[in-house]
């Protein structure tokens, strides 16, 4: 067995990636017919692969690496932490500096009364516990019926049993027997796609009332929570119409359901606050935090939760946990990444600075032949792509065949543009230049019209 190192040729690391690593999310046989692209090292928000190519990654990895690549900081904070405590738990009534310190600078930085944070390693265990969290409060409050979870088609929450089964994606819903009962889904808000003759106003209304429907038709009685995420992430990048929030909001509050916002993408700073709840001024009862939260570079996740419910849940003893929960060197590593969002300002600049001028780029990328439409918030961006933009119609192929094409053409631009059936998504490190964005957008706009190119001589410019 060769020492597998970042010297051996490209086609050898892509064998043996084919012949012994699965894949999440991925048809493994695939990369028998074309290896995986080895990734080597990143700096900044460029990636560098083992042919020595440089690739714009407006993906920040997946959602996550927020301060962008390569901080030495991080590295170091990780090394320190290794040295003097490289794991402890904090089950049996023990605890440690980087778990206490991370949870009250959390406390600080969320809004209201989220005061108190179960820690997981990623965003899939932290809204299993949720699950668990919502469930065990309304049968400490002696209100054991209150089980039910409501939910929306096309959310993704994760991958795992439970957090799989709070998702809305049907691809996940067909293997593995899921979802688990006592969750139940309604429509996305996606004017888009769904909204009909309806004004983008009237839909997020109605969109929005279909959780009322629902409550009445289960019964108030058997409902524990409703859980979404501010701004849809791997649906899409689906901002819903600004009718939309008040009126979930309302409804939550006068049904008494707690409110679980899924800030694993939101949070952080990409929506130009540190919450996307704080951009859409919700008031959860629970925040599901991940990725951003190290900028990637350890897995950890969590739940933010308001005083109320640690108050209820302290009160019992709660059999959940994870060996990792609270893992001293990812919590060192996400403190360190805090301080630097904190001091960098990267949040403001988000808001205020080079936020708003990814927005006015990315908009401009409407006036493409193919783009139906370009909506941005923060820094989470997608386009629509259309045969026909004043009938919003879709190809007349299977969802994400032209994606797809459009991806591989940014693939070979050396940009990381994702697609979710034919929506083209970005959502940068929140540290990328003016500069930077303008390339993000010249290399969009080419793999654009290379794509059209191949849609239409594929013949697939027919609207379905
Ligand atoms: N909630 C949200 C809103 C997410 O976006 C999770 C929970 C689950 O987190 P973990 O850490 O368990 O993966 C996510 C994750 C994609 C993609 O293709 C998105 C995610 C994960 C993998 C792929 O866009 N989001």
């Amino acid at each position: 067995m060769p020492q597998i190192t970042n010297h051996l040729p490209t086609a050898e690391l892509q064998a043996l990636d084919a012949a012994h690593h699965m894949h999440p999310f991925s048809t493994q046989a695939d990369f028998q017919k074309r290896g995986a692209r080895v990734i080597t090292s990143a700096s900044g928000v460029m990636l560098r692969d083992s042919e020595g190519e440089e690739i714009l990654d407006a993906m920040a990895g997946l959602w996550c690496v927020n301060i962008g690549y390569g901080r030495d900081e991080l590295a170091e904070a990780a090394a320190r932490q290794i040295r003097e405590l490289p794991f402890y738990n904090t089950f049996f009534q023990t605890t440690h500096v980087p778990v206490i310190a991370l949870s009250a600078r959390l406390a600080e930085l969320a809004p209201g009364s989220l005061n108190h944070v179960f820690f997981a390693s990623s965003g899939s265990e932290a809204n299993d516990t949720n699950l668990r969290m919502v469930r065990t409060y309304w049968a400490e409050k002696g209100k054991p019926n209150k089980q039910i979870v409501i939910s929306r088609w096309n959310a993704y929450h994760g991958s795992s049993v439970g957090s799989g089964s709070l998702g809305g994606m049907k691809g996940i819903h067909a293997q593995g027997g899921l979802p688990i009962p006592g969750i139940e889904h309604i429509d996305q808000p996606n004017w888009w796609a769904e909204g009909g003759d309806l004004s983008p106003e009237a839909f997020g209304l109605e969109r929005a009332r279909q959780l009322e429907a629902k409550i009445d038709e289960l019964g108030e009685e058997n409902i524990a929570a409703f859980i979404a995420e501010p701004v849809q992430g791997a649906g899409g990048v689906i901002i819903a119409p600004d009718s939309y929030w008040p009126e979930v909001m309302r409804i939550c509050r006068e049904r008494d359901i707690l409110f679980i916002a899924d800030e694993v993408i939101c949070g952080f700073g990409r929506t130009g606050n540190w919450f996307g709840s704080q951009t859409l001024d919700l008031t959860p009862d629970i925040m599901t935090i991940a990725k951003g939260l190290s900028s990637g570079y350890q897995p950890i996740g969590g739940s933010i939760v308001s005083d109320e419910i640690a108050a209820v849940i302290g009160a019992c003893e709660f059999n959940h946990g994870y060996t990792y929960s609270g893992h001293p060197v990812a919590c060192a590593v996400a403190l360190e990444n805090l301080r630097i969002l904190d001091e960098e300002k990267i949040v403001e600049r988000v808001r205020d600075d080079t936020g708003p001028y990814l927005q006015e780029k990315f908009r401009s990328l409407a006036d493409h032949p193919m783009v139906g439409e370009a909506s941005i918030i923060g820094m989470m961006g997608s386009l629509a792509l259309t045969p026909d933009v004043s009938a919003r119609a879709p190809f007349a192929a299977d969802a994400g065949t032209v994606g797809y094409m459009v991806r591989e053409r940014c693939f070979a631009n050396n940009l990381i543009m994702r697609h979710v059936a034919d929506r083209m998504i970005i959502s940068p490190p929140l540290v990328i230049t003016r500069g930077e964005i303008d390339v993000l957008i010249e290399r969009a706009w080419k793999s654009l019209d290379k794509g059209m190119a191949d849609v239409k001589d594929a013949g697939l410019w027919v609207a379905g």
